[in-house]
């Protein structure tokens, strides 16, 4: 028969610490916007700007895309929900698989679902600080494509991109951060 002890398990206690933790981080970033009882305002949500500046978020690259791309409004603002499922993604618990969804999206800067030479120019040119030349960029992505583009379409489709970050891991290394 069932033992009440063991309704908490080891697992939803992480859980529910992960969600309380997050909610004060949410709560600490504008006390003002923020209640600590949604009764009255289930619609809440905070800007960009003041997520973006969070110390997990601000040395990333590419913090304005990850936060955007958790934004429903398409403004970048973020709901609690939203909030969570963010650092859900970005936390070291996440699977690499989701982590690669995002980083996918993130990359794909004008929206295809490919990713072509000058997504991954633009991706590369933010993962390496701008520290290569044109010419070095140049030369990593058509390397990459060639390697990755199993279908040889000249660009990468998402399972084109899978290939690619088992061979390039530093794609989905912006994507773990600690809490
Ligand atoms: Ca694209
Ligand atoms: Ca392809």
């Amino acid at each position: 028969m069932g033992n009440k002890q063991t309704i908490f398990t080891d697992e939803i206690i992480i859980l529910l610490s992960f969600f309380f933790s997050l909610h004060a981080r949410y709560h600490e970033l504008a006390p003002h916007l923020v209640p600590m009882d949604y009764t009255n305002e289930p619609d809440c949500k905070l800007p960009l700007a003041l997520i973006v500046n969070m110390p997990e978020l601000k040395e990333n690259p590419f913090r304005n895309r990850i936060v955007e791309s958790f934004s429903e409004d398409g403004m970048g603002n973020l709901s609690f929900n939203e909030f969570v499922d963010m650092f859900s993604v970005l936390s070291e618990m996440a699977p690499r698989e989701l982590k690669a969804i995002y980083a996918f999206k993130i990359y794909d800067y004008n929206v295809d679902n490919y990713l072509c030479k000058e997504d991954l120019k633009k991706t590369l040119n933010k993962l390496t600080k701008e520290e290569l030349t044109p010419e070095e960029v140049d030369l990593v992505c058509d390397k990459t494509i060639e390697e990755a583009d199993l279908d040889g379409d000249n660009k990468l489709s998402y399972s084109d991109f899978e290939n690619m970050i088992t061979r390039a891991p530093d794609f989905l290394s912006t994507f773990h951060i600690r809490i």
